[in-house]
């Protein structure tokens, strides 16, 4: 078998994000945020789960850097809790919150690991939600403002800086459909919010930028490739529609500095009228795109069985406002534990697509994994075959997309450890190290040993 050679200085990384690991919800003066108060609330997160604990991160992040350095990660994506560092949201900033950044920060650099913080990976500040939320336009500058005192108390030491984490998500799970954070159902208002979190990168970008020019700075979005279930013209308007909401809608004002068209006309009884200098804002010149990338969508605009949710156990309503009409269909391929199919070709399809359709980038892999319910054989380890095969098919792909001239200069894992996975609570495990919820022991599944040999080599 001949290897595949990996670019010096490319990036082998993992991801985790706040709400998911650190767990001491309530330590050291942090204020609650809208995943505390959606995972309080019964009903919204499978088995009643929270990430009050997780997996105290919090407590144990000097050993977790130990094991970042055992799998030999050359860089680690996390995210920074904003009421850790403004309880309020906004107003007081509180030192112990910003301290941990600082020491977690310190401990990476130690042991060489680059630090790539993402600024909002969904835990809004509860009274910014109160006030409105994303929605409401104030919530982006309260953003930029937020991103503003994490620069101050870091960018001397951090040079990647990623501003927000999946905006689709983060709009339509939290305002359309409900399934995530903070559970409203209003399309109208979840298109605002798509707007404002755009915003609110662009202006955190200026603020940043202003201060030290010589920091990179992106966001990270979730892009999927899109099929046809067929060569019916209401199929194809369906993939359209979807390829429009889920990937032009962010892709095309953060890079354009426009929004699609198609995709305005689809949601025109909505009332969505975004101002036109708002887009010169959102555009902010880049210096990289994180790209999170799981599956392919299959779609169809014709009537039929409807198909399983994908983001929430509990999941009813659509979160694709304007096209409720589409169904996600079977696209015939073996998927993970979520039941998100396995299509490494549809990464190679993205990747190339923004080579080819946007402005010339830096791109980086921010998320790329597979989740299962996973149990630990006699002697404690897990034996994640199916995790191995999905990344190797997925770094396969970039090494394509390389090849073809595609400037991909990193790959995130997602995850480093098992964390609460949102809707599903600790149902699904992402993780290349497992954790024992009971005892928070920390063990390395076969892909974290894999993966250890694939960063020495620099090659799969
Ligand atoms: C991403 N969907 O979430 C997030 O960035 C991570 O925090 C998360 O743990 C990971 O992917 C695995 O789920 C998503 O329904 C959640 O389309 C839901 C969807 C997509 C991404």
């Amino acid at each position: 078998m001949t290897s595949l050679e990996f670019p010096p200085g490319f990036g082998w990384g993992a991801a985790t994000a706040a709400y998911q690991i650190e767990g001491a919800w309530d330590e050291d003066g942090r204020g609650p945020s809208i995943w505390d108060d959606f995972s309080h609330t019964p009903g919204k997160v499978l088995n009643g789960d929270t990430g009050d604990v997780a997996v105290d991160h919090y407590h144990r992040f000097e050993g977790d850097v130990g094991l970042m350095r055992e799998v030999g990660l050359t860089a680690y994506r996390f995210s920074i809790s904003w009421t850790r560092v403004l309880p309020a949201g906004a107003g007081e900033v509180n030192q112990a919150g910003l301290d941990f950044y600082r020491r977690l920060v310190d401990r990476l650099l130690e042991a060489g690991i680059a630090p790539w913080p993402t600024l909002y990976h969904w835990d809004l500040p509860s009274p910014l939600e109160a006030a409105g939320g994303w929605p409401d336009r104030d919530t982006a500058h309260r953003f930029a403002d937020y991103a503003a005192v994490v620069h101050e108390a870091l960018g001397d030491r951090v040079r990647n800086w990623t501003t927000i984490n999946e905006p689709w998500c983060a709009a339509f799970l939290g305002y359309a459909s409900g399934e995530h954070a903070p559970g409203r159902r209003d399309g109208a208002a979840s298109l605002r919010a798509a707007h404002h979190l755009m915003l609110g990168h662009g202006l955190a970008v200026e603020a940043m930028r202003a201060r030290q020019p010589a920091n990179r700075f992106g966001a990270a979005v979730n892009l999927y490739a899109v099929s046809a279930a067929s060569g019916h013209p209401d199929d194809l308007d369906a993939a359209r529609r979807i390829d429009g909401l889920q990937n032009r809608f962010f892709l095309d004002p953060l890079l354009l500095g426009r929004y699609p068209d198609d995709v305005l006309a689809d949601v025109a009884d909505l009332g969505f009228a975004p101002a036109d200098a708002d887009l010169k804002t959102i555009a902010q010149p880049l210096d990289h795109l994180g790209v999170n990338y799981y599956t392919r969508h299959t779609v169809s605009g014709r009537p039929g069985e409807a198909t399983q949710a994908v983001s929430s156990p509990f999941s009813s309503h659509s979160p694709w406002v304007g096209s409720g009409h589409v169904r996600f269909v079977d696209g015939g391929r073996p998927a993970t534990g979520m039941g998100w199919e396995i299509d490494e070709e549809g990464l190679l399809e993205v990747l190339t697509r923004l080579h080819r359709e946007y402005p010339a980038l830096p791109l980086h892999i921010t998320e790329n994994g597979a989740g299962y319910d996973e149990v630990p054989d006699a002697g404690g380890t897990v034996h994640d075959e199916g995790r191995i095969d999905y990344v190797r098919r997925h770094l396969t792909a970039c090494h394509r997309a390389i090849a073809a001239g595609v400037p991909l200069r990193g790959y995130f894992v997602w995850s480093l450890l098992d964390n609460f996975e949102w809707a599903w609570g600790y149902g699904k495990r992402f993780g290349m190290i497992h954790v024992d919820y009971a005892t928070q022991r920390r063990t390395l599944k076969d892909s974290a040993r894999w993966y250890a040999e694939v960063i020495e080599r620099g090659a799969l």
